[in-house]
């Protein structure tokens, strides 16, 4: 792309799941054109941001002044990680105050390139207010979702027609998104069930996700062919483009320091994966948020012993304890399963932290039991794993939803960190996805198809673009052309 330098802001939420999708769209902005990145968030995340940027990259980190304890939480808290449930919607709420600091660093941005305005604004799906900061600067500014476009339109069509904890059956359809199947109310995370209109969260919400009408687009980590529903319904909702560029995602090397203390080499972990038979592996990771109780660990891990299978299992202790604390097999496994496991050479207990990207590349991998957040299930499809879907919070519980209904790659285990676990239903959904069965087969045959369709989205070549790459220039071409407009109107006014 030849174009002139321009400068690109972005501001993710102060969370990690958010955090580090908008910095793999920050590395592959840079990548593809030549404009320069200003990266923006409170001054410990920037801090934290400094290690994981790679040395040859020039995206700029900029903080934006915060103090937690003037906001009701603990002193240096300014990322979700470091707070309990109860108070992550106080950070949020205590992110809208980071408006008037947003448009001061936009106007001192504006003011450092004489007078010129940044190309585009990207902000969080959090941030509804950073639309108006845009509109008072005449900036383009578009919402990066670094989730599904399916799971991102049932989480704001719930949000917007509450509440659920009324109907009068199970199940329920959304009254604006009729080409989503019904959902189920153990589909609904936390938030959303205890929501009654009046509650923090849905007041938060419902202002929030009114701000998106306002903005000029929604950029989503995704791909066109398999998500296109939940595409459709905010082009058709908002009224406004919403462009699909995924998968974009951040390299083994630049994700630390996000929790990769402790864990295992890839050096190890390919070591071993390489003594076993092709697609005879199985992956089991929740993700470094989230854990199980301690009643279903103990039915997962029996299960896991009477499938048969070989497996690698990232463990966090259960429910109730610091996830980030060391794990205790001898209390929260069956008596001797770690022996067990170590002697046979079937299994693989991994504390807190694996090389996903090695594992789910490895051709001894056959299967990723998964909590489907949705870098973890771009990094499934990106190298063709089939998934066994065990959802824990927020949109995840749609994501299995596409996965299984629509796209027919993932087979739903478990839902959340409460319901019953059976280990007789461990081994059978294991058996289907990894046994040579008519399902397991056609499972293994769409995701081959689906990491196709995938390498083509992202493939920029000679005459031919990709979906996701065209997605993207015509996100740019967008941003130009209300500059250029911009520019006009300023002239004829001037
Ligand atoms: C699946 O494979 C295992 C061996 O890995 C075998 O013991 C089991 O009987 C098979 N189950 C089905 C349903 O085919
Ligand atoms: C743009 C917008 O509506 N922002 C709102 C987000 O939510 C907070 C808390 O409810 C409001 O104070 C903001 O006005």
């Amino acid at each position: 792309m030849a174009q002139r330098k321009e400068n690109i802001v972005l501001f993710p939420f102060m969370m990690q799941g958010h955090i580090i999708p908008f910095l793999a769209l920050a590395l592959h902005i840079e990548q593809r054109t030549n404009h320069s990145i200003t990266f923006v968030n409170t001054p410990l995340n920037i801090k934290k941001l400094r290690y994981s940027i790679p040395p040859e990259s020039s995206i700029n980190l900029v903080e934006i002044p915060f103090s937690s304890s003037d906001h009701g939480l603990p002193p240096n808290t300014e990322n979700t990680d470091a707070l309990p449930y109860h108070l992550v919607i106080r950070l949020l709420e205590a992110s809208v105050s980071l408006e008037p600091a947003f448009k001061k660093l936009i106007q001192n941005l504006i003011e450092e390139q004489q007078g010129r305005p940044p190309l585009c604004i990207i902000v969080d799906i959090f941030f509804g207010w950073a639309a108006n900061v845009a509109r008072e600067l005449n900036v383009f500014q578009a919402i990066f979702s670094g989730a599904s476009g399916c799971g991102l339109a049932h989480y704001y069509s719930l949000w917007m027609n509450l509440p659920h904890r009324k109907v009068d059956s199970d199940e329920f359809s959304l009254p604006d998104f009729p080409e989503a199947s019904r959902v189920h109310i153990t589909q609904l995370p936390t938030n959303i069930l205890e929501a009654d209109g009046g509650d923090a969260w849905s007041v938060f919400q419902k202002k929030n996700l009114s701000g998106w009408m306002k903005s000029d687009g929604i950029l989503f980590n995704t791909v066109e062919q398999f998500d296109h529903i939940g595409l459709s319904y905010f082009r058709d909702k908002l009224g406004r483009p919403a462009w699909s560029i995924g998968p974009v995602l951040l390299s083994a090397e630049n994700r630390s320091p996000f929790g990769k203390e402790g864990g295992i080499s890839p050096e190890l972990c390919i070591e071993w994966l390489s003594t076993k038979p092709l697609n005879s592996v199985l992956y089991v990771s929740f993700g470094s948020m989230n854990t199980i109780s301690a009643k279903q660990m103990m039915q997962l891990a029996t299960g896991l012993e009477a499938s048969g299978k070989n497996f690698i299992w990232v463990v966090r202790p259960p429910v109730g304890f610091d996830i980030n604390s060391d794990f205790n097999a001898k209390e929260w496994l069956p008596e001797g399963f770690e022996e067990r496991t170590k002697n046979s050479g079937r299994g693989l207990l991994v504390q807190k932290w694996a090389p996903q990207e090695e594992i789910l590349s490895h051709k001894s991998v056959c299967a990723f039991l998964t909590h489907c957040g949705w870098n973890s299930v771009l990094e499934a499809l990106s190298h063709g794993v089939p998934m066994i879907g065990w959802p824990m919070a927020a949109e995840q519980f749609f994501n299995v939803k596409l996965l299984q209904e629509q796209v027919g790659v993932c087979v739903e285990l478990a839902r959340g960190k409460s319901c019953e676990v059976r280990h007789e239903d461990v081994v059978s959904k294991i058996q289907l996805v990894m046994n040579e069965t008519q399902e397991g087969n056609e499972m293994r045959r769409k995701a081959s198809q689906v990491m196709k369709i995938i390498r083509n989205a992202m493939k920029d070549e000679e005459g031919f673009k990709g979906s996701s790459i065209k997605a993207m220039d015509d996100f740019f071409s967008a941003a130009e052309s209300k500059r250029q407009q911009t520019e006009i109107e300023n002239n004829g006014a001037a």
